[in-house]
């Protein structure tokens, strides 16, 4: 699955021209997660559709969701900005940064340069980078481009042996670990706890997919987790801002 996001994502680059600058606030998304007064800092997720989930909700509404997660107090908002496979768009983030003030992520498939100076353009905090997506050099480029352009990065590994060549190359500020195997889908949260320990103490941790209640977070955050990226649990919901304060 992967492999064939990628080819298309690819395609879209070659016909990529960049948006407007964004006129916006910014707010730093590190900095955020780590004063989280609760247990684990909450970065939730603007999330249309999935690739093994179809439509997650009916009545979506990209700026009534984010609206709603500024409105509940959590540290972050990630916006799936991906279309072909996730039915996002670019202007949902430019538009959900017009209405709250904490820091927004760009979720997508990042792999060139012209997709960072992009993300800036749209008004984003902070990308997403995948581990499974990059070799290790170019992940770490990227990454540079990222913070000396004023944007912060999640750097997102769901495998050991991906996590190691990272950590060869540099120490990611934010390191996400995704439950969920991009190639199958499969989402357990005990890659939580198998990969925590391979974690550097100097990286924010947060994991990623699967999580549901309450009690899963508690799992997470007893692995090591000071963060949680939820998605899918969240969009759901009827009442999206009472869930996020429950
Ligand atoms: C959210 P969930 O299971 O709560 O909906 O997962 C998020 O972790 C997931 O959307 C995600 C993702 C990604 C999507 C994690 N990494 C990379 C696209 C690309």
């Amino acid at each position: 699955m992967l492999d064939t996001i990628l080819a298309i994502k690819q395609q879209e680059i070659e016909r990529l021209y960049l948006p407007e600058a964004a006129e916006v606030e910014h707010y730093s998304f590190a900095d955020s997660l780590r004063n989280t007064p609760n247990k684990a800092g909450l970065i939730a997720e603007v999330k249309k559709a999935s690739p093994s989930k179809g439509i997650i909700r009916d009545d979506f509404n990209h700026v009534m969701v984010g609206k709603q997660y500024n409105d509940a107090g959590v540290e972050a908002i990630s916006v799936l900005t991906d279309q072909h496979f996730f039915q996002g768009h670019r202007d949902f983030l430019t538009d959900i940064k017009k209405f709250v003030q904490v820091p927004v992520m760009r979720k997508d498939f990042i792999i060139d340069p012209l997709q960072v100076e992009e993300s800036k353009l749209m008004g984003a905090d902070a990308i997403l980078l995948i581990g499974e997506a990059l070799e290790p050099k170019k992940l770490h480029e990227l990454y540079l481009q990222a913070y000396e352009s004023g944007l912060e990065v999640l750097v997102e590994v769901h495998s050991e042996a991906v996590l190691e060549g990272v950590l060869n190359e540099f120490t990611p500020e934010v390191l996400g670990i995704n439950n969920r195997n991009l190639h199958t889908f499969e989402t357990k949260l005990e890659q939580t706890e198998r990969m925590a320990k391979q974690a550097p103490k100097e990286s924010l941790l947060v994991s990623e997919s699967g999580i549901f209640t309450y009690e899963d977070i508690e799992k997470v955050v007893d692995y090591g987790a000071q963060a949680v990226l939820v998605g899918e649990s969240l969009m759901r919901q009827n009442n999206i801002k009472k869930a996020v304060k429950d």
